[in-house]
């Protein structure tokens, strides 16, 4: 736990430099006939989720190299997130995976969490793996997919544990199932593509019949990983038909890293928003795949170009949309890393709201290919950093949030209490 007046504390020798700062950008956007207090307002009630597997430290196949510290328990990953947003005071919700994290006492989980300012969002179930408490210990098995799998029983098997995770979410408070399957194929002729898409549909079918009437499901796309010749559910479209099969309570959830290499992303976004199916986002960067890495940190005018949709969508404002960040980290401090990827986002979103919309959209009336690149880049180019800052601040949180985070040796203290060699579940 990091007490408010310890963020304050490290905000103490900050101050000064910030509220000059703040100033100037306010006097330059006056000019521009913005009102900064509505940035920074707009700012302070942006949240993204965090993922509770990404608060260990990330690995690949070929090694993990473990941070120290982490956390043990579902109890110590809501004290983490809840660290995260004492610094950021733009983290107040946790997702959760289901079987990674299996609380119990769903009741005391809630209760814990909100103690520590916390919602639980998009609930995550699990059928990519064979884990004990969703292959019925093992008497089915996941290796030829889930929903898509040709054995009955295994299909009965994945539908039981999707619903048994929102039956779960419904006790922790939660409002939404997001679903990444793993479902594919390796080889040519191993399955048939046709078949496997309409069998994981009327899985799904089932699922979506359990969903509570306040609920929203999410299909997560993904090109490949781990099946290397063709996903079920591979792309934006594949999510769509999905989504339009099952019904109004479900969307499309993107995320960033799952598309391949020079996708345009922000027309994948724009689409799913004109059909209104635009339901969730999992928040990351990447170079070459599914990097999971920092956000905004590889190409931040693609994360701001995203993040401009999204305000276009929501008329001017971020809609209310399932946000989380989804990544991994080798070998920085995932805190620190959480916390780099929401000050990313707060800064796509500042730039995002400072888009003159009505001159854009005379600039594309007019044919007028330089002017309508020019407001994009006006707004891409402000340093929104100070309004940013100024809404942490407001929020109770950090002006330097990875400053803050060492500034209170929080790692420090983690492994103290933790102990070195402790390990997180997730990936
Ligand atoms: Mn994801």
């Amino acid at each position: 736990m990091i007490e408010p007046e310890r963020v304050e504390a490290q905000n103490t020798t900050l101050l000064a430099g910030h509220e000059a700062d703040l100033e100037a950008v306010a006097a330059c956007l006056e000019r521009r006939g913005i009102d900064a207090e509505v940035v920074i307002g707009a700012l302070q009630a942006f949240s993204a989720a965090a993922p509770s597997w990404a608060l260990g430290t990330g690995g690949t196949r070929f090694g993990r190299f473990p941070t120290g510290g982490e956390p043990r328990t579902l109890e110590e990953k809501l004290e983490d997130v809840a660290a995260i947003n004492a610094v950021t005071g733009a983290t107040r919700s946790v997702s959760l995976h289901v079987p990674w994290d299996l609380p119990r006492d769903p009741g005391a989980i809630r209760e814990r969490a909100a103690s520590l300012g916390l919602a639980i969002d998009a609930m995550n179930s699990n059928t990519f793996q064979d884990n004990p408490e969703t292959t019925q210990d093992g008497k089915v098995s996941f290796k030829h997919g889930s929903f898509a799998n040709p054995d009955p029983a295994v299909r009965e098997a994945a539908v039981a544990h999707n619903t048994a995770v929102i039956d779960l979410g419904v006790e922790l408070g939660s409002r939404a199932i997001t679903i990444w399957l793993a479902d594919g194929i390796n080889h040519p002729g191993q399955a048939d593509l046709r078949r496997q898409f309409e069998r994981v549909l009327e899985g799904l079918r089932e699922v979506y019949a359990h969903l509570p009437p306040d609920w929203e499901l999410y299909t997560e796309h993904k090109p490949f990983e781990p099946a290397f010749y063709a996903t079920v559910n591979a792309d934006w479209g594949s999510s769509l038909l999905l989504a339009q099969g099952l019904g109004p309570q479900a969307k499309c959830l993107v995320d960033l890293g799952h598309h391949l290499p020079n996708a345009n992303i922000e027309q994948i976004v724009a689409r799913l928003a004109m059909v209104d199916r635009l339901g969730g986002f999992h928040f990351n960067d990447s170079k070459y795949g599914d990097d999971d890495l920092t956000v905004g940190s590889i190409d931040p005018y693609q994360l701001f170009l995203i993040v401009r949709e999204l305000v276009a969508y929501g008329g001017g404002r971020m809609p209310e949309l399932a946000y989380m960040i989804d990544q991994s980290c080798n070998v920085k401090d995932p805190l620190e890393d959480i916390a780099q990827s929401t000050v990313a986002l707060q800064h796509a979103v500042g730039q995002a709201l400072l888009v003159d919309g009505t001159a854009l959209a005379v600039a594309q009336d007019e044919g007028d290919a330089a002017m309508g690149e020019a407001i994009l880049q006006r707004a891409f180019r402000f340093d929104v950093g100070p309004l940013a800052a100024e809404a942490r601040r407001r929020n109770g949180a950090a002006i330097d949030p990875v400053g803050a985070l060492r500034g209170v040796g929080y790692r420090r203290a983690r492994i103290a209490e933790r102990g070195a060699a402790a390990v997180a579940t997730g990936l």
